[in-house]
């Protein structure tokens, strides 16, 4: 099994946490390496990553990834339970990709366009969203563990990446004491621990200026 991916890539860090939460065996194709590029470009045209390339079949998009190792390569953890826990888990996944995640990207990406396409507008509308996000996930989360509860699932996959460069790009605030609890206990479980100290050489990568912190 081989995974196209990038250490400081959010999306790859997602599917990484679920390989080592559950020891799953997989050769790394690094994207620094021109060679991995070359093989992801020829395997996905649109050359998003991670890409997963498993006994002939490739999977695309980070959660059907996730979907595909539990069907496939299960381990003791269960990233999409069962019933209704299930339906929360992928609801939440999508909430971390769609509603953390894109208005994120949207901040930090914004600095790489040449001055006259920058999107002023976007910006301030994706740091609104994020305050929106923010205090719904704070309300959703109390009292939890982890994202939907007791178990570590594939909604906590999302959630480390899209929270940890969120509050990068538009700090949550600290009256939102559950959202920064939930953050800073999901970068303490090991599998996140493990995927942040692995990309923590890349740092200077993050277009805003990485903050010296976790
Ligand atoms: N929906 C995709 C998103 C993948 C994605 O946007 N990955 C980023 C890296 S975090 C990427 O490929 N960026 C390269 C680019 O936009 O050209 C997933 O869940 O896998």
């Amino acid at each position: 099994m081989k995974l196209y991916a990038h250490p400081f890539s959010s999306y790859s860090q997602k599917v990484l946490i679920a390989l080592y939460a559950n020891a799953t065996p997989f050769d790394y194709c690094n994207l620094e390496d021109r060679t991995a590029n070359a093989e992801l470009a020829a395997l996905w045209p649109l050359k998003r990553f991670p890409v997963l390339v498993d006994s002939g079949r490739t999977i695309l998009e980070s959660s059907t990834i996730i979907e595909h190792l539990q069907l496939h390569h299960p381990g003791l953890l269960r990233m999409i339970p069962e019933g209704d826990a299930g339906i929360e888990a992928r609801m939440l996944d999508r909430i971390f990709d769609n509603h953390v995640m894109t208005p994120m990207q949207k901040i930090v990406l914004d600095p790489l366009r040449a001055a006259p396409d920058r999107d002023a507008h976007g910006v301030a509308d994706a740091r609104a969203f994020l305050d929106s996000i923010y205090a719904w996930l704070d309300a959703r989360l109390a009292g939890r563990t982890w994202a939907t509860g007791d178990a570590f699932t594939l909604a906590d996959c999302a959630a480390a990446p899209s929270l940890f460069y969120a509050d990068w790009a538009h700090e949550i605030p600290h009256r939102h004491a559950n959202l920064r609890a939930y953050r800073a206990r999901v970068l303490a479980h090991p599998s996140v621990a493990r995927a942040v100290d692995e990309a923590r050489p890349d740092r200077s990568y993050f277009p805003l200026g990485a903050p010296d912190r976790d």
